[in-house]
């Protein structure tokens, strides 16, 4: 399209910019309410888990086990999503997995079954044991599990075993997990986050020393722009949505980075305004919204200063205030120079080539940043997974430098994390890099060596499984074998291993790729009361914004087998490691008060008296350098990335490929498939879909409807290939092609992943069609 300035296409149009951003349903809204109310999910869940939801996210209430968004200090009357409702009522079904049930089934059988199917069987109710010679999971005893798994952890050797961790898992046993490890001579402490925000910890942390975002919720009150990129918030941080439409009632401009026109950024209805629920009127969220291609943003973000660039020199020439904020750029950055040379040296051209959208699209967005006196830079998965991702998050920074949009009121950049705790998990040890542990802290609180050599993240542990070298697998929850890439090559490793362990809540395809011993141990969820020796125990959890703040669950547990995720971690590591007077895992386990002191003492700088700030409304803030503009990086000063490429997918693509993205429904959390509708894009009925311009459909010469196979094409000696995808048309940049992830998971090789972090790319996989 060719856009004349000012003209009807011209984006800083505001007709033209409306009519561009016309989607299919608001998000929030009837749909939201109602669906809560009447969905299966409930029913299924009964009367008594519609009081846990009115819980959810207040002060000593039940911290959500969604995604990671803030615990505001005053919360609404149900400061809870759609999503959140989800994943609660999901936790709460009255569906039993019992023994009888796998007595049923072969676990061959089981595994033709669907992620959907699995999981919808309910709440895991007793430990179980795989016999090889039935090919079933048969009913165990706790102590039969402990001492079975702790003999055997003790004959193999420390680096052959790994300990992953998905997110959800609160401080408290996170703390023990990481710990344990250490204990038993291993730094193999992967994380979801190693497929999620890893980019993040490297790559922001990288630029201005912090890893993690440096906003807090009141900036949202004092922002006048928000760059959103590669986000969907009305799927995956619901409650996100309303500090924006707030932001936006007051005048605030939201310019959003995105291949496909999501819903939730488009517009919002707010659930809790009664208004806005009787007239249906929603809020026009974006003020622009740059349909960039896989990877675009880098270039499309470099556009934008190179208009800011522009902004400044003619404001300089006319005597008027500079654009650039000169006394921070002197004070508080370094390689700003070589930053500016390589813009000034980029062309129009290449950038549009590399981004997928036009000049004035970049200049519009520029000029809304040059207005803004503060900005906020929002993302998520769409520049984290991608090769370059470090760069377009350095690119991000760039632009925020500019004008000392970080460590100052209604600025900074914010990664929106995932798992309800994955950040947390980070901050309390789970980490492969023995530079992050707390090593000394380790010797004097628990008298506790760290193993010198950095462990696995994820990418090296498949590495290791794929080269028979891990031998023992433990799971804090998760469904790795289906989160991971490459299942066509993991998964026949996958049973190669000695051991494998599953701390779990439901059945799921991971724990159906059985070790030689494996073994499945049920646990408690977030809402269910945890009583220990001490009484009903309180957890904690950390948010996006480093916010730690006190959870109890208060409803009977699913069964009266379950152990929390603590005791079972307790009793393991009992049943496996050496005695040692300081390890005093059954007091910890009775009161976890004592685990929080254990915490407070090995981060004193930002843990000091948890046990008490976690009570506060709203969480204590654990701080962040970079907020308080101390850059903790090589040069001690925020960072200019000048960057190798021009599009985060890297510049180079076999002939003829089209960029994959996989993405997530608005009807899953991760592999957990709750339905088949995808009610924020319009879509509904199945999720092996292929996601398609019509454009592209009529170059490729498709048919709507067609089934097609989708084949990688890079890494040519591996057929990597998924069959029988309906085409879909739908609104997307040229070579652009989009479906769900896991399904899609078998697609991305293992060894397309993002340059500083190993996170794998899996929005950026160039893929051919065959029809
Ligand atoms: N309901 C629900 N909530 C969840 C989850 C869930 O599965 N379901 N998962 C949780 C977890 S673990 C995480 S990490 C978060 C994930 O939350 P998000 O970060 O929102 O992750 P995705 O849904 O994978 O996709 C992100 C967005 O990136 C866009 N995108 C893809 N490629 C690009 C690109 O190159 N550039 C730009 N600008 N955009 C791109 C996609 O269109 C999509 O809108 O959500 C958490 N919350
Ligand atoms: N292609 C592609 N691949 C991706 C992504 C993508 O966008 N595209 N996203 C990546 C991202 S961001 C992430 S975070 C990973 C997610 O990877 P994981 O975190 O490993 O996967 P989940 O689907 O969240 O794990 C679900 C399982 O966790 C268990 N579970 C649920 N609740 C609890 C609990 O409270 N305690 C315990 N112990 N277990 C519980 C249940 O058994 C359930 O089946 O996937 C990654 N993979
Ligand atoms: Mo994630």
């Amino acid at each position: 399209m060719t856009v004349t300035p000012g003209g009807p296409e011209d984006p800083r149009n505001p007709e033209a910019a409306a009519r561009a951003i016309e989607v299919p349903e608001p998000a929030g809204g009837w749909g939201s309410m109602q669906g809560i109310a009447a969905t299966e999910l409930s029913q299924k869940a009964g009367p008594g888990a519609l009081e846990t939801l009115a819980h959810l996210n207040k002060p000593d209430g039940t911290a959500c086990t969604s995604c990671a968004w803030v615990k505001p200090p005053n919360p609404s009357a149900f400061e809870f999503c759609e999503n959140g409702a989800k994943a609660t009522l999901w936790d709460l079904t009255r569906e039993r997995c019992t023994p009888d049930f796998f007595a049923q089934h072969t676990v061959t059988e089981l595994r033709a079954l669907s992620a959907y199917d699995l999981e919808n069987e309910g709440r895991l109710t007793e430990p179980m044991r795989y016999d090889a010679a039935t090919d079933r999971y048969i009913r165990t005893t706790w102590d039969e599990a402990f001492a079975a798994i702790g003999a055997q952890l003790r004959t193999i050797p420390p680096e052959a075993i790994t300990f992953y961790a998905s997110g959800k898992a609160a401080l408290e046993p996170s703390y023990l997990y990481a710990a344990f490890a250490r204990m038993l001579g291993h730094n193999n402490l992967p994380d979801s986050s190693n497929m999620c925000h890893e980019t993040t910890s490297v790559g922001l942390k990288k630029v201005i020393g912090s890893p993690v975002g440096t906003c807090q919720l009141d900036d949202f009150e004092h922002c006048d722009a928000i760059f959103y990129l590669g986000q969907n918030p009305g799927t995956n941080s619901p409650r996100i949505l309303h500090p924006l439409q707030q932001a936006v009632k007051r005048g605030c401009r939201i310019v959003a980075f995105n291949p496909l026109k999501e819903a939730g950024l488009v517009e919002f209805v707010n659930p809790q305004s009664p208004v806005q629920m009787l007239t249906g009127k929603a809020t026009r969220l974006a003020h622009l919204y740059l349909q960039v291609r896989p990877g675009g943003d880098l270039a499309a973000l470099m556009g934008v200063c190179k208009h800011v660039f522009a902004r400044d020199t003619a404001a300089r020439a006319a005597g008027e205030a500079p654009v650039l904020d000169d006394a921070f750029l002197a004070e508080h950055t370094h390689a700003f120079d070589a930053f500016r040379t390589k813009v000034d040296g980029t062309s129009w051209e290449a950038l549009e080539r590399a981004s997928g959208v036009t000049r004035a699209e970049m200049e519009a967005a520029g000029q809304v940043y040059v207005e803004a006196k503060a900005v906020i830079g929002i993302y998520g998965m769409g520049l984290t997974q991608q090769v370059h991702g470090s760069e377009a998050i350095g690119m991000l920074v760039n632009l925020l430098l500019l004008r000392g949009n970080i460590g100052r009121k209604g600025a900074g950049c914010s990664p929106i994390r995932g798992h309800s705790n994955v950040q947390g998990q980070r901050t309390v040890g789970i980490t492969e890099k023995v530079a992050l542990a707390p090593v000394e802290k380790y010797r004097e609180v628990l008298g506790l060596e760290t193993p010198p050599q950095d462990g696995h993240n994820t990418a090296h542990f498949l590495e290791a499984l794929l080269a028979g070298r891990n031998r023992a697998y433990v799971g804090l929850g998760g469904n790795l074998a289906m989160a991971v890439p490459d299942h066509e090559r993991v998964h026949p490793t996958w049973r190669n291993m000695d051991l494998t362990v599953h701390i779990a809540t439901r059945l799921n395809h991971t724990h159906l790729l059985p070790g030689k011993q494996s073994w499945i141990l049920p646990c408690l969820v977030r809402s269910e009361e945890d009583i220990q020796a001490s009484g009903n125990q309180f957890v904690s959890v950390e948010d996006s914004f480093s916010h730690i703040y006190s959870s109890m669950g208060r409803r009977k547990p699913a069964s009266e087998h379950l152990l929390s995720e603590t005791a079972i971690l307790c009793e393991l590591a009992k049943a496996t490691l050496p005695f040692n007077p300081r390890w005093l895992w059954d007091e910890w386990r009775g009161d976890y008060a004592r685990i929080r002191d254990l915490i407070a003492r090995t981060y004193p700088d930002q843990f000091a008296d948890m046990d008490r700030r976690m009570h506060e409304p709203g969480g204590f803030f654990r701080g962040n350098d970079a907020r308080r503009r101390v850059w903790k990086t090589d040069s001690g000063k925020a960072e200019f990335t000048d960057p190798s490429v021009l599009n985060a997918g890297g510049d180079t693509s076999p002939e003829g490929a089209l960029r994959l993205v996989t993405l997530r429904s608005n009807d899953q959390f991760n592999t957990t498939i709750y339905g088949h509708s995808d009610r924020l894009r319009g879509l509904s009925g199945e999720r092996t879909i292929a996601l398609i311009s019509p454009v592209e459909i009529a170059r490729l010469g498709l048919a709507e409807g067609q089934r097609i196979t989708l084949v990688t094409a890079i890494e040519p000696e591996t057929r990597r290939a998924v069959e029988g995808l309906k085409v879909v048309a739908y609104d997307l940049p040229a070579g652009t092609i989009a479906g769900y992830f896991p399904e899609l998971n078998p697609l991305v090789p293992l060894g397309l992943r993002e340059k500083l972090s190993d996170t794998p790319a899996s929005k950026g996989v160039p893929v051919l069609v065959e029809a």
